[in-house]
């Protein structure tokens, strides 16, 4: 454990690294998935159940813990971790992305965006300032920067006013944050599928002197070449001494690719969303527990799995609890997901340890395409 905030990079393979970031709730070994802990949990997930996968961090929302029960409310009784029973670092986005995928009316100007609950219909404010605050009310470790992520495919106009807002909320943010040893605030690069603009995003903010640089704007409707041409053009713009994090992605293979290209950190709620709707990732590709061809399969998910969710029960079992909706199937295919999104992490750490991530890569994305059958 660590007073400060501090990132090490212990290992490089071409431009992917790994290594750890050590704070005073823990050590995030990198490149990291962070499952999404949206609302104080990690939907279906108990939380040392979570840690014994291999998480290290976990992420929650500005947004959902402000409309409830309300970041003062979390405060008073003692934080976060104390109220979720997690110890360990949590990471916690801004409120700017999720108010514009979920809240009602919403109206953004250079000060803040004034925003409707989703929950209540109650109006709502966040500025850069409050987003901190609440932060810091919620006791996160890793804080994000209030910006503007627009959705793709957009005008360069609509992408350069966000890009901008951004990087002045950015400023505005290192204020609000200050110093605080052992914590740390992030920086958001914008920019939409514009080089340019990511280029000059990433400048600026790294000019802010940073903890930490995130990648937003992107997986937000462009297709991945586009994405994975963005890391690569802001990729050389970040220093290679503080951790990369490429935000709410992904699939596996958006995560290989990401990594191979720079990126340490990444959250998605693909392997918790996809596990409540019956969907399982395992080594051998996706399959969907709803499907009837599993009525009757007596395998399991994956039985050279260490993940009892993906050992010990038929994808007859599954695809049974999936018809009639048991709360059973959520766990186990959540369970079983995060599993394998973790075992990933960790092969992609070793392989990049021992200087053969692209043989691991190969021989990963072979497995996907031989298909869960
Ligand atoms: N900004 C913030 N959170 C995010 C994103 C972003 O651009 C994305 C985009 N993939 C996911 N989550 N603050």
């Amino acid at each position: 454990m660590s007073e400060e905030f501090v990132f090490t990079v212990a290992a490089q393979d071409g431009a992917a690294r790994s290594g750890e970031i050590r704070m005073p709730r823990g050590v995030i070994r990198t490149p990291a998935f962070m499952p999404v802990g949206t609302a104080a949990t990690v939907k279906a997930m108990y939380p040392d159940q979570v840690k014994a996968l291999g998480a290290d961090v976990v992420l929650g929302n500005v947004y959902h813990l402000m409309l409830r029960p309300g970041a003062e409310r979390i405060a008073r009784l003692g934080g976060l971790h104390a109220f979720m029973n997690w110890p360990y670092p949590i990471l916690t986005d801004s409120g700017g992305f999720q108010v514009m995928s979920l809240a009602g009316l919403r109206k953004l100007d250079e000060d803040g965006v004034t925003f409707q609950s989703h929950v209540d219909g109650s109006m709502h404010r966040l500025t850069p300032e409050r987003a901190i605050e609440i932060q810091g009310l919620l006791g996160s470790d890793i804080q994000m920067q209030l910006d503007e992520c627009v959705k793709l495919p957009n005008t360069d106009e609509a992408v350069e006013k966000a890009m901008r807002l951004s990087l002045r909320w950015a400023e505005r943010c290192r204020v609000a944050f200050g110093e605080q040893p052992g914590k740390a605030m992030f920086g958001i690069v914008q920019g939409g599928a514009v080089e340019r603009l990511r280029v000059e995003s990433a400048r600026a903010l790294v000019d802010l002197d940073l903890k930490g640089y995130a990648i937003g704007g992107l997986a937000v409707g462009e297709p991945q070449d586009v994405m994975l041409a963005m890391i690569e053009a802001v990729e050389p713009h970040l220093p290679a001494t503080k951790p990369r994090y490429l935000m709410g992605v992904g699939t596996p293979d958006d995560i290989v690719e990401a990594v191979r290209r720079g990126v340490d950190m990444f959250d998605c709620v693909m392997p918790t969303r996809a596990g409540r709707h019956g969907m399982a990732f395992t080594r051998h590709g996706r399959l969907n527990l709803k499907n009837a061809k599993h009525a009757e399969d007596t395998r399991p998910l994956d039985k050279g799995s260490k993940c009892e969710a993906a050992n010990a029960y038929s994808r007859a079992y599954l695809h049974h609890l999936v018809r009639s909706n048991e709360i059973l199937a959520m766990m186990l295919l959540t369970w079983n997901n995060l599993a394998y999104y973790q075992e990933l992490m960790a092969g992609l750490r070793k392989a990049i340890r021992e200087k053969r991530l692209e043989d691991f890569v190969a021989e990963t994305k072979e497995g996907w395409e031989k298909g869960a059958t």
